[in-house]
Order: structure tokens, then sequence, then C-alpha cells
């Protein structure tokens, strides 16, 4: 409810032509009439489902930007739904395996041109923005590792189709030795038809985060703009990420990224009052939550830089030089995770902002899963994520290491990493907590914390705390004293909870995770002197079932199944 959908009307009256638009239009003529051409050689043939794939295969050159039927799927970011029903058994299973292979509706996808048009989804605010005659140009990099055709080219295509060409200098399209037959010989020969596009590969698999460094290490553009290899970049997306750059090389900028829809391919976004901003939780991992007040009070317009404490990752604009001397990343992490909050501690403790630019919009598309193959026998994102926590957190690393009860494991050498910290004389963490993050839920002001055991049977409170789990009955299971789902913290307002999720009672059998709401109420607990834990709206205990399984709500009457012990209790 957050994410606004087209609404072709309302923005096409909002629009103004200005100088660009007119170019475009002029643009657009010359390459409907190449297209009406083309048409008429093509009549004979069977319409085709995607005009691009089509003229890959006659081996045309394509113009840059061709007229497209208003009327075909996904124009104007609208949703491509399809009936399965009416599928045929082989259309059917390219639909499934399309679905298996990318996570994602490849074959809606391969239905929507390389260049469907998006609304032009900018506040009106955004038009009176001014930015510097000259801006710097940047190069874009995407790293992929087996990425649908359609999804990657549509994302190129969009750069090339949205970006003013004396900002951009080029289109990097970073192999993550990709093992897909369409990204070898065929994305050559597509690419090499294409201005200002090359492709680099990694010789071996490397993940994302060293893929981008030789990204990196072959960029010539004054900033480096990343991208994931399944965006679509909106009108005016550019300029005002690096108008923000031009004012001081130390703003790193990330676009408002808004959804599209895995199965539909609509693209979604967010006008400024439903920006969020990046937060992270304390076992790092990135999360999205509204504009803080401290925030939102410092900004003049709806359409100023929001300043956000950390970034999703994937899609943001950096000087090139700036991103050199701050260390540009860790080539100790591997595969996916934990860069994006090494990359946003780093920024802000070493004397750079983080922001939110409500003008540059940029669709992605959000997974529900990794359609591809990760290291197996190592968990790469808790690696990756220590190597962070080591150099970056000082003593706040603990808070994420008790939630796996220290089992650091193997995380390689940070020692240059320390050293960097170092010579870049750094703010401390606990300077980035109380300055960019302040009201960030730190553990250290927990009454308790760790693991609740019953005193009755060797059995813990044990919940997954994530949006599967919320509202479902939290049980009793053996406990395993590795932190993980056992791992609970009592809050000075008497909250029992993980990250987002607190236990929650309102009447009944269960329990349940619900979203904190710092409202006290069914979300209010006391680990009272007799050690047990008590619900002050309902004036209930805690206790487990006779076989020790279940976690019920019951009088409070003292005896065993009511005693419980927290791992660690604050002394008050
Ligand atoms: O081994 C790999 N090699 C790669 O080149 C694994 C992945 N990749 C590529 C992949 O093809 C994709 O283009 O890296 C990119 C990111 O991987 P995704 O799209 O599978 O993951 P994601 O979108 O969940 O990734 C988010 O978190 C990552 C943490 O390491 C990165 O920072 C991603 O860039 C980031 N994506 C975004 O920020 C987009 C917004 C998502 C949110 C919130
Ligand atoms: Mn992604």
């Amino acid at each position: 409810n957050h994410i606004h959908f087209g609404d072709s009307d309302k923005l096409k009256h909002d629009r103004k032509i200005h100088a660009e638009e007119k170019r475009n239009l002029v643009n657009k003529i010359e390459a409907d009439r190449q297209v009406q051409e083309r048409h008429r050689e093509e009549k004979a043939q069977p319409p085709a489902k995607n005009d691009d794939t089509l003229r890959y295969k006659k081996k045309e050159a394509l113009p840059s930007r061709p007229y497209v039927d208003p009327n075909a799927p996904g124009e104007g970011g609208k949703a491509v739904v399809i009936d399965k029903d009416k599928l045929s058994p082989e259309e059917k299973k390219k639909f499934d395996d399309g679905w298996q292979k990318n996570a994602f509706n490849q074959y809606a996808s391969d239905m929507i041109s390389l260049h469907r048009t998006l609304p032009d989804v900018r506040d009106p605010e955004c038009k009176d923005l001014k930015y510097k005659d000259k801006l710097p140009d940047t190069s874009v990099v995407v790293c992929f590792h087996n990425e649908a055709w359609s999804v990657l080219l549509r994302t190129v295509h969009s750069i090339i189709d949205r970006s003013p060409p004396h900002l951009l200098k080029e289109i990097i399209l970073v192999d993550d030795f990709s093992d897909m037959d369409h990204l070898k010989q065929p994305l050559e020969e597509y690419v090499a038809k294409l201005e200002k596009v090359k492709v680099v590969r990694t010789k071996k698999r490397e993940g994302l985060i060293r893929a981008r460094l030789l990204g990196y290490s072959v960029a010539t553009g004054e900033v480096l703009t990343y991208l994931d290899s399944h965006c679509e970049c909106a009108e005016g997306w550019l300029e005002p990420l690096l108008g923000r750059i031009a004012e001081d090389k130390r703003h790193v900028v990330a676009p408002v990224i808004g959804n599209i829809n895995d199965d539909t391919l609509q693209f979604a976004w967010f006008s400024p009052d439903q920006i969020h901003v990046g937060k992270f939780d304390w076992d790092l991992t990135f999360n999205w939550m509204p504009v803080p007040s401290y925030v939102k009070d410092k900004m003049k317009s709806k359409v100023d830089p929001i300043r956000s404490p950390t970034m999703a990752g994937g899609l943001f604009s950096i000087s090139r030089e700036y991103f050199t001397e701050l260390g540009t990343y860790d080539p100790g992490m591997d595969i996916w995770g934990g860069e994006n909050l090494e990359l946003s501690f780093r920024v802000w403790m070493c004397g750079g902002t983080l922001e939110i630019i409500p003008c540059s919009h940029v669709g992605h598309i959000f997974r529900k899963r990794s359609p591809y193959k990760w290291r197996t026998g190592v968990n790469v994102v808790k690696k990756n994520s220590i190597r962070l926590a080591e150099v970056w957190m000082d003593e706040y690393k603990n808070y994420y290491y008790e939630r796996f009860n220290y089992d650091l494991g193997d995380y390689g050498d940070v020692t240059d990493r320390k050293k960097l910290r170092e010579r870049l004389q750094c703010h401390s963490f606990d300077w980035f907590v109380k300055n960019v993050y302040p009201d960030l839920f730190v553990p250290g002001e927990a009454l308790a914390s760790g693991e609740i055991r019953s005193k009755a049977k060797p059995m813990c409170i044990d919940s997954a705390v994530d949006n599967h789990n919320y509202h479902k009955p939290v049980n009793m299971w053996p406990c395993h004293n590795q932190g993980g789902n056992q791992y609970w913290m009592l809050s000075k307002n008497g909250e029992i909870r993980r990250d987002d999720g607190c236990l929650d009672y309102s009447g009944g059998e269960s329990v349940i995770v619900y979203p904190c709401h710092g409202q006290k109420g069914n979300q209010e607990w006391q680990y009272r002197e007799d050690n047990s834990i008590y619900h002050a709206n309902t004036q209930k205990c805690m206790e487990t079932s006779v076989d020790g399984q279940k976690l019920t709500m019951k009088t409070c009457s003292g005896v065993d199944r009511q005693i419980w012990t927290w791992k660690r209790k604050s002394p008050s």
C-alpha cells in the first residue's frame, strides 16, 4: 500500500514539454519512420512476441530508441498477466522453466519490449531543481550471474534510452562466470552493435563484490553507478544523482528503488512521502524503515536528498575518485551480502554521507529466492558480515556475535581493512550510532538477553522472526545454545523482541510474534524477581505445557513450568 501504480492520464497532464522532450520527439519521429519501413518488410512474417529478439535474429542494427506500440505488453510499466491455463503444453514448460531459472517470470518479461516505456514518476517539484552546468559523466557497472536475456537487455536499454548521452560514458557489463549460452557469443554480438556498452568477464565465479571490483578496474567515467542486472531506469534518473555528487564528491547517493513485480513485471514506485530509508538489524541484515523524524525535520523540501543510515547495496552512484580513496570494496567478501552495510558504515564513519535522492527512480525486480548457486559448505553471508563487524563495529560487534553464540568460524584475514580504517582516520561505530542512527535499538540497553530456558525441562522459547512467522504461535524447542531462533532481548519498555519482532499475547492459548509497535499493551512483559515472565495486560504468566513442547499463558502459580532462566540479565 506504499506503492503507486501507473496513472498515465494524470502524469500526461502533469507533464510539461521542455527542451529535452522536444529533442526526444524529433528522435522518435525518425525512429518511427524507420520502424514503419521495417514493418513493411516484416508484414509477411507472423507477429513476433518480442520484436527486439526478432531484430537480434535478423542481425539488424538497433536504433537506440525504436518506436514501440503503446498497446504492446507491459508498455507504460503495466502488468503482464498470463493465464497459464491458456498456454499450450510447450509454452507451459517455458513458463515454468523461466520461473525456475530466474525466480521471476521470465516468460512475461520476454513478451515485453526491451525498450518499453515507463511513466514519468517524478514529483512535479523535481522539475524545478537546478543542477550545475557541468555534471560529471558516469560509467554504469552492471554485474550479473546467469541473468535472463530480456531482463538484462532491458536494463541496458533503459540506461541508454533515459540517460543524457553526454553523461553516460559507458556501460560495463560484468559477467560473473555465467554458464547460460545466451550470455556468451549472442551477448557479445548484440553488444557490439551498441555504442558505449562493453562486456568483461571474470575467470571464475567471484561473487558480486569482486565482480564489481572488476568493473571498477576498467571504468573510466568520473562517477561509478552500480545497478543490479534486473533494473529499469525511469525518466530523469541520472541527473539528480550526478548533480548531488557534483556538489561534493563525498556524497554517495542512491535512487528511490521501485518494485518491478516478479510475476507481472509491473513497475511501481514511491512518491516522496512514501520513500523509506535503509536500516539494519543486529543479525546484520539490511531493511527499510520510514524516514526518521530527525532526518525529516532537517529537510527543507520533500525532494531534498534524504540521509539514510544504510543502503540496499545494488543501486548507487559514487565518485570514482572518492570510491578509490575510501578503499572500494573488501575483496575478501564472497558471492553476496555484507558489502552494502560495510560500505554504508564506512561512508558515514569516514567523512561521507549516504543519501536517497527522491527525484531519481529506478525499478528493481525483487525476488523471493535466490535462483543461482552459492558456495557449498560455507555460510558466505555470515562470513562477509563477520568481516565487516570485525573491522567497523568496534564493541558493538558483540551484539551480532551473541546471535550465534560467538561461533565465528574462519572469516579470513582482515588486517588490510583494519589498516584502511586507520589510514582514513574514521569515526567510531559509537559515533555512527549516535549521530546517524540515534533511534537504533541497542541490545546493550536490554534488561536481559539470550536464550529463555524453562526450569521444568531443557527447553527454550524458539521462533524464527521473519514475515513468514509473524502471527504464528511461538513454541518450545530443545535449547541449543547457539542463539539464532532462541535469542531474545527484553527491552526497557518490556518488549521481548528480536529485531522488529515482538512476543505478543492477546488472550487465548498462544503467544505469537508480531511486529513491535512500541505501545506496550499486548507486547509488555515483566521478568520478575521470582523468575516468572508476567504479562501485565492479562495478568498471566508464561508456562510450558507438561510435555515441555508448547508455550502457553496461565494464571501465575510459581510452578517450575513458570520459572525461566534468561541467559544474561543486566544488573538492575
Ligand atoms: O555471485 C553472484 N554474482 C553476481 O554477479 C551473485 C550475484 N551477482 C549479481 C546478480 O546477477 C545481481 O545483478 O549481483 C546482483 C545482486 O544479486 P541479486 O539480485 O540476486 O540479489 P539482491 O537483489 O537481493 O541483492 C541486494 O543485496 C546484495 C547484497 O550483497 C547486493 O548489494 C545487491 O546489489 C542488492 N540489490 C539491491 O540493492 C537492489 C534493491 C534490493 C533491496 C532491498
Ligand atoms: Mn537484485
